[in-house]
């Protein structure tokens, strides 16, 4: 048998070979919604876009690749694949979910499918007990970020996939912030894979989308149904640039992890910074958990600053970070999440996971490493 081809091969060539109709090279965007028939049912694989996209058929294969996934289903965004997979829970049943989610999963799940009878637990210490703990007989789904946002928190997901299979219960990761270069939770024991792909994915903040992949055939259908039925799907001119952008995903990841570390190790001296979160950091709680379930420690690092009433100033005096929303663009960005990403959790329960005002994250860009650490610095005076 062949040897499979390395991650950078797969994200430049799964699922893109050159165009079967005109030979092009690179997957050109099918912008078409529907497709001629020679006569009723009988086509060429295709009828309509919201069923079915060539242009989307190939980042749903390049990704599946690098999950290292049978299946792969591309939505409207992040937020439009999680709502799919939560689609597949009926009133009554129950989920588990780790406390530190991004902001908006949180409100999908309490907010929205709390009004259809969907109860959800948040579990707070995110070690494998807790996660038995919060079980009922009821949990037909245990939701994972790993590391979380914003505070880069590690879940060991093939203790806790074990506990939730022994529960009859389905375990979906979300894994837009390590990306599947750095770790592939279906290996890990996950039954989904869930992504903004507006990330690190596709690379360069142009896009929204989402992601979900699966080597389970009976999910697949249940989910492809769905995503026909509520049709988010992506369109072909997103699902054009987010392949474009997956090509590099392996050599931008390299850059961003380079200078995510350089800047846990400045920021972990500073004089001004309290505490540093980053998994790389052996001062990280959960870096025996990183080194074990992922390749590498990620472009992301949240920090606390010592003055936390000094937090707008810091923002309004940071240099080449922009202060925004979002992650995994080649430019670095800084966002206060207590206001921002995570705005839609109760305050209390911000507090409780330390989701305060001094807390800062950043996405560690591809600029000059020592161009970050000026302005860091100076923003810190
Ligand atoms: O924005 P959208 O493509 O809908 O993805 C939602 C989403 C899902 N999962 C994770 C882990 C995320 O971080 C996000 C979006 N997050 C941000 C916009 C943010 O700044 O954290």
């Amino acid at each position: 048998m062949n040897k499979p081809n390395g991650f950078a091969t797969r994200a430049i060539h799964a699922g893109q070979e050159p165009d079967p109709a005109t030979g092009a090279t690179i997957t050109p965007i099918y912008a078409t919604s529907t497709f001629t028939q020679e006569a009723p049912g009988v086509h060429k694989g295709y009828e309509y876009s919201r069923t079915g996209n060539p242009t989307r058929a190939a980042l749903e294969a390049c990704l599946a690749a690098l999950e290292g996934g049978e299946y792969c289903l591309a939505f409207a965004s992040g937020s439009a694949a999680n709502a799919a997979v939560a689609h597949l829970l009926s009133p009554g049943d129950h989920v588990v979910a780790a406390a530190e989610v991004y902001g908006g999963t949180y409100r999908l799940f309490t907010e929205v499918f709390g009004h259809w009878g969907i109860g959800t637990t948040y579990v707070k210490g995110l070690e494998p007990a807790d996660f038995a703990a919060a079980l009922t007989d009821r949990t037909r789904l245990v939701w994972l970020e790993s590391p979380t946002n914003p505070l880069l928190n590690l879940v060991d997901i093939a203790a806790v996939a074990k506990i939730a299979h022994e529960a009859g219960a389905l375990v979906a990761v979300d894994n837009t912030f390590a990306t599947p270069y750095l770790q592939n939770p279906l290996a890990l024991g996950a039954d989904l894979v869930v992504h903004s792909a507006t990330k690190y994915l596709n690379g360069h903040s142009d896009a929204i989308g989402g992601a979900i992949v699966t080597s389970d055939p009976g999910l697949y259908r249940e989910l492809k149904f769905l995503q026909n039925a509520e049709g988010a799907t992506l369109s072909p001119f997103d699902s054009w640039l987010i392949l474009r952008g997956v090509k590099t995903l392996a050599a931008r990841m390299e850059i961003h992890q380079a200078n995510a570390a350089k800047v846990a190790a400045f920021l972990e001296g500073h004089p001004a910074v309290s505490r540093v979160l980053y998994p790389g950091l052996p001062s990280h709680p959960g870096h025996d958990t990183a080194r074990r379930q992922m390749r590498g420690w990620g472009g992301m690092v949240s920090f606390y600053l010592k003055n936390e009433a000094g937090a707008e100033q810091f923002f309004r005096g940071l240099r080449l970070f922009a202060v925004a929303e979002s992650l995994g663009g080649v430019e670095s960005l800084a966002c206060q999440p207590c206001t921002m990403t995570h705005a839609s959790y109760p305050e209390t329960m911000r507090r409780e996971l330390g989701i305060t005002p001094g807390l800062v994250r950043l996405s560690v860009g591809l600029e000059d490493g020592e161009d970050l650490l000026e302005a860091l610095d100076r923003a810190l005076e």
